[in-house]
Order: C-alpha cells, then sequence, then structure tokens
C-alpha cells in the first residue's frame, strides 16, 4: 500500500480527515509537527496546494493538506483566509467574530474547504473544493466537532455543525463535499 501523509497540525481537523480516508487503499501517516509551512497563499486553494506540496517534498510520500476557513458576508468575507489566525484560542475566535458582528441583521456565513494532494516529488496530482452555506447565531450552541462549529448554525437541519452527529456533518460539511468530489480519484490513484 502507497503511504499519504495527513499534512495538518489541527487536531479536529485531522480527525475528520481520517474518517474520510479510513478504509481506502492508502497507509494514512501523520505529518511530524516541527515541519510547519507557512501559509502565503491569496486562495484557500493555494494554501491547500502550499501544504500538500511541500510535506510531500520534504517527506518523499504523497501528501493531502485541506485549507479551509469560515466566511462571514457582514465582514466581507471574514475571517476568511485568517481563520485559524483570528485568536489564540476557539473560543477566542468565536468570541470575535461575534463582536465584530455585534446585531447584524445579516447572519449569513459560508465554509469553505479547499483539498490539495501532492506527489511525492511535490506536484499536485488532485485538487478540489467544497462549500457550506449557513448562518452565523449570536451564542455558541453544541459540543461536538471543532473551531467555529458552535455559531455555524445549517438552517436546513436546524443544527449547528457543534450540534451535528459527528456522520451528518461529515456528510454535508464543506469537508464532505470536497471529499466527495475527491474520493473516488483517490481510490483510482492508491493502486
Ligand atoms: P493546518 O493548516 O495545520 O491544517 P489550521 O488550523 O492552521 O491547521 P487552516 O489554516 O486551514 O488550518 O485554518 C482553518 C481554520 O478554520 C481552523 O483553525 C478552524 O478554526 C476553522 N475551520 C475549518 N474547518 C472547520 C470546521 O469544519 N469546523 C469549524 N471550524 C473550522
Amino acid at each position: 500500500m502507497k503511504t499519504l501523509i495527513v499534512a495538518t497540525s489541527n487536531p479536529g481537523k485531522l480527525q475528520e480527515m481520517q474518517e474520510y480516508l479510513i478504509g481506502l487503499n492508502w497507509t494514512l501517516k501523520l505529518k511530524p509537527p516541527e515541519l510547519e509551512i507557512e501559509e502565503t497563499g491569496k486562495t484557500f486553494l493555494e494554501n491547500a496546494i502550499l501544504k500538500a506540496s511541500q510535506v510531500a517534498k520534504a517527506l518523499g510520500e504523497w501528501a493531502i493538506a485541506d485549507d479551509s476557513g469560515l466566511a462571514v458576508e457582514a465582514l466581507n468575507g471574514a475571517p476568511g483566509l485568517y481563520s485559524a489566525r483570528y485568536g489564540d484560542t476557539d473560543q477566542g475566535r468565536i468570541e470575535r467574530v461575534l463582536r465584530e458582528l455585534g446585531d447584524n441583521n445579516n447572519r449569513r456565513g459560508k465554509f469553505v474547504c479547499a483539498i490539495a494532494l501532492a506527489r511525492p516529488d511535490g506536484s499536485i496530482a488532485l485538487e478540489t473544493e467544497g462549500i457550506c452555506p449557513g448562518e452565523i447565531l449570536a451564542t455558541p450552541q453544541g459540543s461536538q466537532g471543532f473551531g467555529y462549529d458552535p455559531i455555524f448554525y445549517v438552517p436546513s437541519y436546524q443544527q449547528t455543525f457543534a450540534q451535528m452527529t459527528p456522520e451528518l456533518k461529515r456528510d454535508i460539511s464543506h469537508r464532505g463535499q470536497a471529499f466527495a468530489k475527491l474520493l473516488p480519484k483517490l481510490k483510482e490513484l492508491s493502486v
């Protein structure tokens, strides 16, 4: 079986990525924590490509990376690319978004996820994106998931990501939609 490095340092993201990848014909390995890639891209996809490509090249193995974030319409798309850097903790990041949004009536937002798969020489074999629209609640609800999940409400399920079962979030999320497009191709490449 070919080895695939899951190139993330975010434990919540890692858990979800592994759930999609488990059962495929790849031996999954974690990125060594000391290997940190600077995210200098101007889009989610550019950052996913940077992370996958540099980790693959550094280790000489296939690597998969996810760059994702929350874009809030009334904040002109913030925190967006800076979602991970919007505060020191998940709670701090959530509080900042809620403070900046205040009592704005426009609560629309979306989660975006870009995924890139790199070959051992760093060249890109696959890239894809997924989007999940929703609304930003005024107060956090639920305790599942990670990151901004407690304030991200999906009207069609009347739940936040943090209130959903992990299976439901996995099916409908930005990451789920990106992986749905990627998985058939990833299966083909494993042989
Ligand atoms: P890696 O780069 O090591 O993968 P990171 O946390 O820095 O980890 P990103 O740069 O892609 O990853 O930042 C994504 C941030 O967006 C992440 O830290 C969360 O705060 C948020 N995020 C992404 N997907 C999410 C999800 O499914 N639920 C909640 N928050 C999410």
